[in-house]
């Protein structure tokens, strides 16, 4: 059986305990790989090859940093097709879905090279007395913990502003999910990125990825997952005073006013609640619409719904693949038990589904909750699952308190053609995120990232830039 190994120094190498976990393919339910389970003695030999490596690279100037991550940006889509092949068998994704994160991985490579280019320091003048610059210097050896979801495209996010900015990185992507990562390190070696910038440990959470957190020469940490989990390595990096960037949890809300394009908010609910498989922490579980067409909307999504085959990843037709682990195919089954102890009615979907062929996988249908306040557990607490909520609503202030009664703070949609109040909502709207009459329109320079439990910190554009360097004033007296 194929084995995931770790990437130290520009090699393969199997971890020191030679120890592997077992990986599933989530649409068959089958192992059909071992991943390293590594531990602080893997992590210990990344790190010395990150710090030899580190020299050179953060004094490599910009263009030939940039030249190296572009080339590792067409080499990715050179292979979009056999890494798209295994991101689905790894992680339950439709093919054609995989295949678009494969893109955005590229891209994530292509901007954060061009942004190596452009990071300019400020400078200030101080009176007539001195002149102030910024030297933005490299943090030095960091970690990227990336979560299942989007296993290359969130792994590539991370790294690709670490290394642009002159770091050498210790990465870990999920357990669930390592196999693309695992391919890049052989696209990295291609592109000829030096030995030890890139090095890829594989592992437990518990094991591998808390040996990072607790590393003293990892300087940052740049982590995307769950809330439960953020809260942990806060607490063990915070003694450290380590640099933390925390990209967790969300329950977004997805607003629809009498006033919106129906039609556009129908069409686009449906991705926004059930693309790849409401494993998305941007997706809007809980569903206000306003009452005057709170019937209309609702007939009109079911009705959209039941085009939304769900089954075979490696379908184009299909739209909905598997949930990821069988952990978290229980976890969302669960919570739609919990949602009917709550008094919620399942309008369509509600189970786990069993398409011909794949009936060992785990599959769960699309599924539309209405009848619960929006203050019950299933309305507060993260699925992270097909599973949505409809609630109506009858004002604006009405609809803010609610959206913005929990816990998290990532992201919200608002669908309406009032200009005035589309701005209004926006301010008043406790996220980091929101998107007026659109969702997930993504532009790399912008701030991602969310309030409240929803994280610490900001990634993309500048704002990874910044994270990954230490600004340093220099003052000059003339
Ligand atoms: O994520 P974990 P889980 C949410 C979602 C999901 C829940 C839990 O609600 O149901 O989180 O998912 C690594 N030190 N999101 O448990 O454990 C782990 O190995 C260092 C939202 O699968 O947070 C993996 O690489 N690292 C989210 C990464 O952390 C540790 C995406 C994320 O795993 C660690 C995923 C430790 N002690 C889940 N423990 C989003 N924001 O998009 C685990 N890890």
């Amino acid at each position: 059986m194929e084995k995931v190994l770790n990437f130290i120094e520009g090699e393969f190498r199997e971890p020191v305990g030679v120890a592997f976990l077992e990986n599933y393919n989530p649409a068959t339910g089958q192992v059909y790989s071992l991943v390293s389970q590594s531990e602080t003695q893997d992590v210990d030999m990344a790190v010395v090859a990150a710090k030899k490596a580190l020299p050179a690279w953060k004094k490599m100037n910009a263009d030939d940093r940039f030249r190296i991550l572009n080339r590792i940006a067409e080499l990715i889509e050179r292979d979009l097709d056999k890494l798209a092949a295994a991101e689905s068998r790894d992680q339950g994704k439709p093919v054609w879905l995989a295949k678009t994160e494969m893109q955005r991985a590229a891209q994530n490579f292509r901007f954060f090279a061009t942004a190596a280019m452009q990071f300019a320091s400020e400078s200030h003048q101080t009176d007539s007395r001195a002149i102030n610059y910024t030297l933005r210097q490299p943090v030095g050896v960091v970690g990227c913990i990336s979560p299942w979801n989007l296993p290359l495209y969130l792994f590539t996010w991370k790294i690709a502003p670490a290394m642009a900015a002159g770091n050498c990185v210790i990465a870990k992507p999920s357990e669930f999910t390592p196999f693309t990562a695992y391919m890049l390190g052989a696209l990295c070696n291609e592109a000829g990125l030096p030995a030890g910038v890139l090095n890829i440990v594989h592992g437990l959470g518990s094991g591998v990825g808390q040996a990072m957190v607790e590393h003293p020469e990892i300087k940052a940490i740049s982590f995307t997952g769950g809330t439960a989990t953020g809260r942990h390595i806060a607490s063990v990096a915070a003694p450290m005073f380590k640099k933390l960037s925390l990209e967790l949890g969300g329950k977004n809300a997805n607003i629809i006013f009498a006033d919106a394009d129906l039609k556009e908010a129908v069409k686009t609910s449906v991705r926004s609640s059930f693309l790849n498989q409401g494993e998305i922490c941007l997706c809007g579980s809980r569903v206000f619409v306003e009452k005057p067409v709170y019937e209309k909307f609702k007939a009109e999504l079911l009705e959209e719904l039941k085009q939304l085959k769900t089954g075979n990843p490696e379908d184009d037709a299909v739209r909905v693949g598997a949930i990821v682990s069988k952990q978290h195919f229980e976890k969302v089954l669960s919570y739609i038990i919990l949602a009917k102890e709550e008094g919620g009615v399942v309008l369509t979907g509600g189970e786990a589904v069993t398409p011909a062929g794949f009936e060992q996988g785990w599959f769960i249908a699309p599924t539309v909750i209405e009848g619960l306040g929006w203050n019950c557990r299933t309305n507060q607490e993260e699925i992270f699952g097909p599973v949505i909520t409809l609630i109506p609503f009858e004002t604006e202030d009405e609809v803010l308190q609610m959206a913005n009664s929990t816990a998290y703070g990532l992201a919200t949609t608002l669908w309406t053609g009032d200009l005035k109040r589309a701005h209004r909502m926006a301010e008043a709207l406790e996220t980091g995120i929101v998107w007026v009459n659109c969702w997930l329109l993504r532009d790399l320079r912008t701030p991602f990232g969310g309030m409240k439990q929803s994280g610490v910190g900001r990634e993309g554009g500048w704002e990874a830039m910044r994270f990954f360097t230490e600004p340093k004033n220099v003052c000059v007296a003339y």
